[in-house]
C-alpha cells in the first residue's frame, strides 16, 4: 500500500505526479495481480478523445478484489449488510464467502448464455446479491449496467435499449423505508419494448407476487443450485470495458458513461486508501489498542450510482476493507437510523451526502443523542456542495469535533475522487473540496476559454491531463463524449461545474453550469423530466428548472402548458406528479408546478431558462434582457402566476 501519511508527503507526491505522471501511476499499479504486465503506461489525446492506460496489460478486477485477498484475509469480513428493517437480522460475508458466491453466480450467468462482452442490466435492491452480481459480471468479462432501483420503467427500458442488454438481473421487490417497491413488475413493463433481453434472473427479497414468464424468467435460488462454485477468471485487457453507467445530460437521452478495467481499478483503490486513510488494522484503535480488526467503512450511497460502484464495492474490496452496505433509508424507522447503525457496527469511516446530513440535522438532535458515535474516525461527503451550517453540524454533532471531514468532489465520468482533502492530513475549510489529489491537474477557464492562473479566481472547472479513471467514451456514441466533455475547451476535459480557487489555492465548487440539476444528490436532466411530464395527455409542453431547496439542495420547478384549460388544477398537478413517477421514478417528482399559457422562447424557439430560473427563485425584479423573446408578454403572465 502506498498511503500518503503527511501533508509534506502529499505535496511531494503531487509534484512527482505532475512531473512524471506515467511513473507515478505505474508505481500505484504495482501490487495488483496482473496476468500480464502492461507494455506502456499511457497514450492520450483530448482531441478525439483517446485515452488508454496500462496498455497491453491483462488482468481481471475480481481477482484483485477477491482472490488476491484469500490467503491473508479470507476469513475477514468483506461485506457487512444491514437490512431495511432493524428487526431483521443482518448478514456478513467474508472474503472467502464473497469469492464463492461471486464465482457461483458467474457460473449462473454463463449457464444462462452470458459471454464476455455482453451487456447485463442490473436492477436490484441494496442487498449483498447486488454486489455479487457486479462481481460475477466482471469475473466473466460481461459489462454491467446498473440502473438505480428508484428509476421507473421508461428510464429502465431506455437504458436497457441503449446498451442492448441480453440479460436483466433483478429481484421480486425492494424494501425502502415503509414501502415495498415491485421491481420485477417494473422490469416486465420495461421489457415489453426490449426484445434484446433473453433472460431475467430474479432474486427473492420481499416475497411479493410476481409473474414469471416461461423460458425468459428464472429464479436466482434455483439457478445457483445447478452450478459449481469454481469459476476461473476471464483474462481481460486493461482497456476492456468494465461497466456502463448512465448519467443524465442536457438532452433527454442519458449518456452511457464507459469505464474500463485497469485504470478504474488503480484509480479507485488509490483514491479510497488515500482520501479516507483506510486502515486494515486499528492503530491506535478506537476499540482497543493493537486490534487486528480492520476498520469498518460505510458508504451510504446506492450501488445504482457511481459512488456505490467506486466506494462501496470496487475501491473498498480492492483495498481488502470491510465495507458496510445498508438496504434502507436514513429516516426509517426514524431519523436516528444512521446513528444507530454506526453504533451497532462500530463504523470508523462514514461517507454520505449533504442532502442526508441536512435532512437529519432538520430532524433535530434528539435523534442523535441516544447514540455514542465514538467509533467514528473520519467523515465524508459527496454529491453536492455542502453548506457551512450542515458542515458544522456534521463536524460537531456527529464527529464531536474529532473527525476530519473529507468533502470529495468527483463525477460519474471521473470514475473516482478528484478534489478532496486527505483525512487528517489536509487542513479543511467548510464548503471546500480543498486540493486536487496527486495525479489530478485542474484548470479554471474563463468565458473565452483562457486558463486562469494564480489564486483568487473563478471559472469553469476543467482538467488538462488524463487520470486513470477518466471516462473512455459514451456507449456506442463517441461523438457525444467528445461534444459534451472535450469540445467546449480545446485540449481540456470540461466537468460542467463552476469553481473558485481561493487565496490559499483551495477549490470550492459553485455548482452546475448546464441543464442538469442535483436533486437530493441525484443528477437529473431537466429535459428528461420534461419528457416524462409531457407524457401526460393534457400537457403540450413544459420547462423544468432547479430552485434552491433547504434540504434537497435543489428542488424541481416545472412550468407546464395545459392544452385543455383544465379547471381542476390541483387534480391536474397530482396527475402530473403521478405521470413523472410512473415513467421516470419518484426521484424526479416536481416540487412545484406552475400552469402557464406560454413559455419564454427566443425567436429560434429556444426556451430561455435563465428567466424561468430567476422566477423560480422568487427573484423577478431583474430578469435581464427580454427583448429577444418571441412574445415578451408571457413573462409577465408567468411572473404573476408565480406570485399567486
Ligand atoms: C459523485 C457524484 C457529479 C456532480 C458534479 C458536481 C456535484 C459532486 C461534489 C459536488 C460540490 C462536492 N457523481 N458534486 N461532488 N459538488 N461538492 N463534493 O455525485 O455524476 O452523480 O454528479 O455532482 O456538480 O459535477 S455524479
Amino acid at each position: 500500500m502506498n498511503r500518503i501519511i503527511s501533508f509534506e508527503q502529499y505535496l511531494s507526491e503531487y509534484k512527482k505526479s505532475v512531473d512524471d505522471p506515467e511513473q507515478f501511476w505505474a508505481a500505484q499499479a504495482e501490487g495488483f495481480v496482473w496476468r500480464k504486465k502492461w507494455d506502456k503506461v499511457l497514450e492520450w489525446n483530448f482531441t478525439e478523445p483517446n485515452v488508454k492506460w496500462f496498455i497491453g496489460g491483462k488482468l481481471n478486477i475480481t481477482e484483485n478484489c477477491l482472490d488476491r485477498h484469500l490467503a491473508e484475509r479470507g476469513d475477514q469480513t468483506a461485506i457487512l449488510w444491514e437490512p431495511n428493517n432493524p428487526k431483521e437480522e443482518g448478514r456478513k460475508l467474508s472474503y472467502k464467502e464473497l469469492h464463492t458466491e461471486a464465482c457461483r453466480f458467474a457460473n449462473v450467468l454463463k449457464n444462462n448464455g452470458a459471454k464476455k462482452g455482453d451487456r447485463i442490466c442490473i436492477y436490484m435492491p441494496m442487498v449483498p446479491e447486488l454486489a455479487i452480481a457486479l462481481l460475477a459480471c466482471a469475473r466473466i468479462g460481461a459489462i454491467h449496467s446498473v440502473v438505480f432501483g428508484g428509476f421507473s420503467f421508461q428510464s429502465l427500458s431506455d437504458r436497457i435499449h441503449d446498451a442492448d442488454c441480453n440479460i436483466v438481473i433483478t429481484a421480486d421487490g425492494a424494501f425502502r423505508g415503509a414501502k415495498d417497491i415491485p421491481l420485477k413488475s417494473v422490469v416486465d413493463e420495461a421489457l415489453q419494448t426490449c426484445p434484446s433481453v433473453k433472460k431475467v434472473i430474479v432474486l427473492k427479497r420481499t416475497n411479493c407476487e410476481v409473474k414469471m414468464q416461461n423460458e425468459r424468467d428464472v429464479w436466482w435460488s434455483d439457478e445457483v443450485k445447478k452450478v459449481s462454485a469454481e469459476c476461473p477468471v476471464e483474462e481481460m485487457d486493461s482497456e476492456d470495458m468494465l461497466f456502463i453507467l448512465y448519467t443524465s445530460g442536457s438532452t433527454g437521452k442519458p449518456k452511457g458513461v464507459v469505464h474500463t478495467t485497469a485504470g478504474y481499478m488503480v484509480f479507485t483503490k488509490y483514491t479510497f486508501e488515500n482520501v479516507f486513510q483506510y486502515h486494515l488494522t486499528h492503530s491506535p484503535s478506537p476499540i482497543g489498542e493493537g486490534s487486528q480488526q480492520p476498520e469498518v467503512y460505510w458508504c451510504t450511497a446506492d450501488i445504482g450510482w457511481i459512488t456505490g460502484h467506486s466506494y462501496l464495492v470496487y475501491g473498498p474490496l480492492l483495498a481488502g476493507a470491510t465495507t458496510l452496505m445498508f438496504e434502507g433509508i436514513p429516516t426509517y424507522p426514524d431519523a436516528g437510523r444512521f446513528w444507530q447503525v454506526i453504533d451497532k457496527y462500530k463504523v470508523n469511516i462514514f461517507y454520505t451526502a449533504p442532502t442526508a446530513i441536512r435532512s437529519l440535522m432538520a430532524a433535530g438532535d434528539n435523534f442523535v443523542k441516544p447514540y455514542k458515535l465514538d467509533s467514528l474516525r473520519v467523515l465524508g461527503t459527496v454529491g453536492e456542495p455542502i453548506n457551512e451550517e450542515a458542515w458544522k453540524w456534521y463536524n460537531e454533532t456527529i464527529g464531536k469535533k474529532k473527525c476530519p471531514i473529507v468533502d470529495t468532489w468527483w463525477q460519474t465520468e471521473t470514475g473516482g475522487i478528484m478534489i478532496s482533502p486527505l483525512a487528517g492530513i489536509t487542513k479543511t475549510k467548510p464548503g471546500y473540496a480543498t486540493l486536487p489529489l496527486p495525479g489530478i491537474q485542474p484548470a479554471l477557464l474563463d468565458e473565452k476559454g483562457e486558463e486562469l492562473f494564480g489564486n483568487n479566481v473563478e471559472g469553469k472547472l476543467c482538467f488538462k491531463f488524463p487520470w486513470p479513471g477518466i471516462i473512455r467514451t459514451t456507449y456506442k456514441n463517441h461523438k457525444r463524449c467528445f461534444n459534451v466533455y472535450f469540445s467546449q475547451y480545446k485540449g481540456y476535459y470540461f466537468s460542467g461545474d463552476g469553481c473558485k480557487r481561493d487565496e490559499d489555492g483551495y477549490y470550492r465548487i459553485t455548482g452546475r453550469v448546464d441543464d442538469v440539476i442535483k436533486v437530493s444528490g441525484h443528477l437529473l436532466g431537466t429535459a428528461e423530466i420534461e419528457n416524462a411530464i409531457n407524457r401526460h395527455p393534457d400537457i403540450v409542453e413544459s420547462a423544468v428548472v432547479g430552485f434552491p431547496h433547504p434540504i434537497k439542495g435543489w428542488g424541481i420547478y416545472a412550468f407546464v402548458i395545459d392544452d385543455h384549460n383544465r379547471k381542476d388544477t390541483d387534480e391536474l398537478k397530482k396527475e402530473i406528479i403521478a405521470t413523472v413517477t410512473k415513467f421516470m421514478g419518484s426521484i424526479a417528482k416536481p416540487d412545484k408546478i406552475q400552469i402557464v399559457k406560454g413559455l419564454p422562447k427566443t425567436r429560434s424557439g429556444k426556451i430561455m431558462r435563465r428567466i424561468l430560473k430567476k422566477i423560480s427563485e422568487g427573484d423577478t425584479s431583474n430578469l435581464g434582457d427580454t427583448s429577444t423573446l418571441l412574445d415578451p408578454s408571457v413573462v409577465e403572465e408567468i411572473k404573476q402566476g408565480a406570485l399567486s
